[in-house]
This record gives structure tokens, C-alpha cells and sequence, in this order.
């Protein structure tokens, strides 16, 4: 129990209610959003706040712990994964892994105080057969009373309406960058794809969680374009998760990225990001995904503070290494942050982002 943990709630959550509905909107253009990213820093970081707290707690930060359920050998060659079959990243790919082993580690992201438990796997769709475990995970990991998330890319109507009865809270599938830059990244798919899964992860029922990476060599424009992308979508995705690039050595970007002096995203300009996206997405929880462990826990103050409101916990992420629960533990206590508490998750036919 961090110092953090103890500072009692100080205003009830307005978040679920019919109150600021007239703040969400999906009808953003390109030019608004433009605006935002360019308003002066301390201006941009006011209003992000300012929408923050109407629809948020922002003492609290949801945490969420990651397992990697099949590691590597994926088909596709997203340009900034290790887990790529194109990648020389010395990930090694494994089969998926038993029931049992993720209900054993789930038990431990409980007990770590994860609220969240997001399973991930390196595939660019699901076969049928491996539903039956599928299944089984996300019917366990809700029995110990945590949030259920699943990343296992493609999904088919039928596969997306089994994890709905499976009783899955949100499904991962992000846009990445904006629909400009995608096939620079990504060849093996398309942008169009990813609408459709999410249209069908919409369709059975299931939270959406869609974000993307910053710091992909992309240009301002881009960063517009990928915020305009998520806003402008018939619901927003209840959860958004703002990734900076981890550029991993034997990937495409990561190895671009090391010869180049533009090797690291601004963290000013990462701060704009998460900015962008609470005010465009005020009801969404916004995560501050992959990259913390090259983040100053200034730059982490700074994401707080514009909306970022949950977190990965543990030290790893997938394949690559992540902050851990000490120094997260630390930090929320330096902050005077503490982890938001379960809620029975809103299903998507019930929630009303972005409407
Ligand atoms: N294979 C599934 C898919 O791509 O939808 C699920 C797993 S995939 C690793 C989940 C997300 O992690 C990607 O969409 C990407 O946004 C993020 N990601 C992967 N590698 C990353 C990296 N090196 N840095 C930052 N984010 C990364
Ligand atoms: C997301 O947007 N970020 C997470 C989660 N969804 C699945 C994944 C981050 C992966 C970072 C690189 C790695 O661990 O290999
Ligand atoms: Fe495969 Fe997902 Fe990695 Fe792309 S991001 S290579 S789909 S695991």
C-alpha cells in the first residue's frame, strides 16, 4: 500500500452520468485538431486538464498488466515490432501458451493490485482452433475479478461474438499512425482492415481500445491525422492507448531510428499527443502505454496532468522491458497518484463514448 493509495476520494466520478455529454464529439475536422496541437503548450495542457477532471478523477490511474500469450513468428511486418517474422530481433516465437500458466500469472498481476489484465498475441488473426483456450482465459481472468483485454489481431464476426459470450470488457486493435502513413509502416495489411475489426469488435458488443505509437519518424500532420482518425470514429474506443515508438535493434524503425538524430519523440510533443486525445476523446480512459522507461518521470507528471489516466504495471510489456512496480509505486507516491479501483466494466452497448 503506497501513501498514495490512502488519500480518501475527493468528488464523486462524473464520468458515467449524462453530465458534459455536449463535450463529446465526433465530428472533429483535421483543421481543429490541428489547433489544439498548436496552442501553446501551457494553453493546451489547461484545457486537457480542464476536460480531465469533468469526466475523470485525476488523482487516480488505472493500472494494467500485459502478457505476451504467443511471442513471435507473426506473419506480419508492422515496422516496429520484434515480433515480426521480418524482424532480427532475436525474439524467438513460441506456441500459445496453456490456460493454467496465464491464469497463474493473472493471479499475480491481481495480487500486484492490476486491475487490468490485457493478453496479447503475436498473430495476425486467431484460428478457430485456438478459440477454445482463448475462451478459457477470458472466462478465468474475469472470475478473479479483473478487467479483461485481448490483442490477437484479425477477428472474424463469428470469433469477435465468442469473446463477447466469453464475457471480454475490451479488445486491442490499433490504427497505429494516421491512414496516410500506415502503409509505410505496415504492408502486409491495410488501414481499412483494422476499421473493419473494430467495427467488429463494435458490432459483438465488446469495449473498443484503439491507439497507436507516436514517434515513428511521422510528422505533425500525422500525429493530427491518427488523433483525427480515432475521434472521428461513430463511438470513440473507450480506452486509447498513446504508445512511444520502443525502438527495438532488428526492427525496421528501430534500426532507422538509431542512425537518426530524430531518434526519440519530443517529450513536449508526446505530452501534445495525450492532450489532443482527451480533449477530442473526453470520456475515454487514455493509457500511457509502451515508453515509459525512457520517459522522465517529469514527461510521466506532464501526461498525467494532460489526461493520461492509466498505465502498464510490471517490468515487462511484451518483449520489451517496462517501468516495474516499484518504480511505479514510487512515482504514484511522489505524485500523489493512486490506482483506480475495478469497476464493473460499462459493455460497449451501455456506454455512451462518442455519442
Ligand atoms: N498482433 C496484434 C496486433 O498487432 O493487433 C496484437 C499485438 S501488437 C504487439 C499490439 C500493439 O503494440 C501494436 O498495435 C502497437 O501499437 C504496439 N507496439 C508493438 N511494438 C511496439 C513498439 N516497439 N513500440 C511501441 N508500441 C509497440
Ligand atoms: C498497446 O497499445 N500497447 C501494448 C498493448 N497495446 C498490447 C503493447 C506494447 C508493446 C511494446 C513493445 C513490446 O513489448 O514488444
Ligand atoms: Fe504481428 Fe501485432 Fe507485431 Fe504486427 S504488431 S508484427 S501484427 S504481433
Amino acid at each position: 500500500m503506497t501513501d498514495a493509495e490512502t488519500i480518501p476520494a475527493r468528488e464523486p466520478r462524473v464520468g458515467t452520468g449524462g453530465l458534459f455529454r455536449s463535450d463529446v464529439r465526433t465530428d472533429w475536422t483535421r483543421e481543429e485538431i490541428a489547433a489544439l496541437f498548436d496552442l501553446p503548450f501551457t494553453e493546451l495542457l489547461f484545457r486537457a486538464a480542464e476536460v480531465h477532471r469533468r469526466h475523470h478523477r485525476p488523482d487516480e490511474v488505472q493500472l494494467c498488466t500485459l502478457l505476451s500469450i504467443k511471442t513471435g513468428g507473426c506473419p506480419e511486418d508492422c515496422g516496429y515490432c520484434s515480433q515480426s517474422v521480418k524482424a532480427d530481433s532475436g525474439v524467438e516465437a513460441t506456441k500459445l501458451m496453456e490456460v493454467q500458466a496465464v491464469l497463474q500469472s493473472a493471479a499475480q498481476a491481481r495480487d500486484a493490485g492490476s486491475k487490468r489484465f490485457c493478453m496479447g498475441a503475436a498473430w495476425r488473426n486467431p484460428k478457430d482452433r485456438d478459440m477454445p483456450a482463448i475462451i478459457a482465459m477470458v472466462k478465468g481472468v474475469r472470475e478473479m475479478g479483473m478487467e479483461t483485454c485481448m490483442t490477437l489481431g484479425m477477428l472474424s464476426e463469428t470469433q469477435a461474438a465468442q469473446l463477447a459470450e466469453a464475457g471480454l470488457d475490451y479488445y486491442n486493435h490499433n490504427i497505429d499512425t494516421s491512414p496516410e502513413r500506415y502503409g509505410e509502416i505496415i504492408t502486409t495489411r491495410s488501414f481499412e482492415e483494422r476499421i473493419d475489426t473494430l467495427a467488429q469488435v463494435r458490432k459483438a458488443g465488446i469495449n473498443v481500445c484503439s491507439g497507436g505509437i507516436v514517434g515513428m519518424g511521422e510528422t505533425r500532420g500525422d500525429r493530427v491525422g491518427f488523433i483525427h482518425a480515432l475521434a472521428t470514429l461513430e463511438r470513440h474506443p473507450e480506452s486509447v492507448p498513446v504508445n512511444a515508438l520502443v525502438p527495438i535493434k532488428g526492427t525496421v524503425l528501430g534500426d532507422m531510428l538509431a542512425d537518426t538524430p530524430l531518434a526519440k519523440i519530443d517529450d513536449i510533443e508526446f505530452v501534445r499527443t495525450v492532450a489532443a486525445a482527451r480533449i477530442t476523446m473526453p470520456r475515454s480512459m487514455v493509457r500511457l502505454s509502451a515508453g515509459r522507461e525512457s520517459m522522465s518521470e517529469a514527461a510521466q507528471a506532464l501526461c498525467f496532468m494532460a489526461g493520461a489516466n492509466s498505465i502498464f504495471t510490471g517490468d515487462r510489456l511484451l518483449t520489451a522491458a517496462n517501468a516495474g512496480d516499484d518504480a511505479d509505486a514510487a512515482l504514484f507516491a511522489r505524485l500523489g497518484l493512486r490506482p483506480m479501483e475495478a469497476e464493473e466494466p460499462m459493455r460497449a452497448d451501455k456506454a455512451d463514448c462518442g455519442r
